[in-house]
């Protein structure tokens, strides 16, 4: 089957800014869709997103050369050729012929690649998990934001995000659960006078400035929901360091003090000790594998130290990784990366070295499902894709519950 038409246009991501859309039509007519997300504490190895820089437009935020590049250059190569997704992303690469995407822009290429994959299993008339299903089709534990901090929050909380995972049997029980967490976690908020304005992802956004202060709140919510903390509901944060790292003084800011890296790993190991946490993402700089292999050595038996910013979904950068023992789990976001076989590639690299893998959407999403489909079909253990709140977030949750359903026929 060939491919007859591609088109792409400029939509608005989650939180308002152009991200880019691509419709890919096949000669039988069967037709997919496909939008990207786009990140806010991006790593600085991930794939090139190409924004316009036309400050008359969306503050400098368009998409159109994207969409161009997908409508000109994109299109006239793909149109009248075979249907195959690891053609169409060899097509891409050379196309592009950069190392990270900066010529077409990785969200161009992305977008393509996915409605690719999408026109693929329609035209085998599986659902988009079943045509991708690699190895062992399973339902992700979801890690549910419930309280942002950091770039996603105008609050002063340094930790970017506050996680609850609720491990019980069945996905529509883990999903049930972290709302009634959420909720609960609502009323605690508003009786002791903070906000409950929610921040990129969903999570609440309190005012407050201390780690445990929000860890305790957590706690708390986890109890008043009749839920067993360390039982049924871990906890896991995303530390985004980088964007804690003072660079002239080498050191991280947290709770208001500045901590040198061996200090930030006694930080975590006391936190670790309090609190019923199972996973630690990007707990120091992008660029600080070393700091990671420590914290790895020690703690790296008891739970998952990931590796999203350093990583970024890139199978090399993932090597450079398990070559020094840091880390033990990788985030996957398929924009980081740009095609894809690409990330295909990387989950296969760190399931061969038993690296745990997470996917996740990110902080500007679209209404796109994709993520829940990857999860299953790659058999990707956890999953973030944000709050329990804000319709961008719920659309992957309620995708899980239905292929949950559809898998129990
Ligand atoms: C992260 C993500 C998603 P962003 O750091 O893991 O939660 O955030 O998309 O802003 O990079
Ligand atoms: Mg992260």
């Amino acid at each position: 089957m060939n491919i007859k038409d591609i088109k792409a246009r400029e939509i608005l991501d989650s939180r308002g800014n152009p991200t880019i859309e691509v419709e890919m039509i096949l000669a039988n007519n069967i037709t997919a869709v496909a939008s990207v997300p786009s990140g806010a504490s991006t790593g600085s190895k991930e794939a090139l997103e190409l924004r316009d820089n036309d400050q008359n437009r969306y503050m400098g935020k368009g998409v159109l050369k994207a969409v161009q590049n997908v409508n000109t250059v994109i299109r006239n190569a793909l149109i009248g050729q075979k249907i195959d997704q690891v053609l169409v992303d060899k097509t891409l690469l050379k196309l592009d012929g950069t190392a990270n995407k900066s010529n077409l822009g990785a969200n161009a290429m992305l977008a393509v690649s996915l409605a690719s994959l999408k026109c693929l299993a329609k035209l085998q008339n599986k659902e988009l998990y079943e045509y991708i299903t690699y190895g062992k089709v399973s339902l992700p534990i979801p890690m549910v934001n419930i309280i942002n901090g950091g770039v996603h929050a105008d609050n002063n909380l340094d930790i970017q995000e506050f996680m609850i995972v609720p491990i019980m049997k069945g996905e529509a029980s883990r999903i049930q659960a972290a709302s009634e967490i959420f909720h609960t976690l609502k009323g605690i908020l508003k009786e002791k006078g903070y906000s409950t304005g929610v921040g990129d992802e969903g999570g609440f956004a309190p005012n407050i400035s201390k780690t445990k202060e929000a860890l305790d709140l957590i706690m708390d919510a986890i109890n008043k929901a009749n839920y067993h903390p360390g039982k049924d509901i871990l906890i896991a944060l995303d530390c985004a360091a980088s964007t804690l790292y003072d660079q002239n003084k080498n050191m991280y800011k947290i709770d208001n003090t500045y901590l040198n890296a061996n200090d930030l790993i006694k930080y975590y190991i006391d936190l670790v000790r309090n609190y019923p946490i199972i996973s630690i993402e990007d707990p120091f700089h992008e660029n600080d594998l070393e700091s990671l292999a420590v914290l790895t050595k020690l703690i790296g038996d008891k739970i998952m130290l990931v590796g999203d910013d350093y990583f970024c979904t890139n199978s090399h950068l993932l090597e450079a990784g398990i070559n020094v023992n840091a880390g033990n789990a990788i985030l996957l976001k398929a924009n980081q990366i740009g095609t894809i076989s690409e990330m295909t590639k990387t989950i296969i690299t760190a399931k061969k070295n038993n690296y745990k893998t997470i996917i996740s959407h990110r902080s500007g999403e679209t209404e796109d499902t994709f993520i829940a489909d990857l999860a299953v079909g790659f058999g990707i253990p956890f999953i973030k894709t944000g709050s329990v709140c804000r319709g961008e977030r719920i659309a992957k949750y309620n995708r899980l519950m239905k292929i949950e359903e559809c898998l129990k026929k």
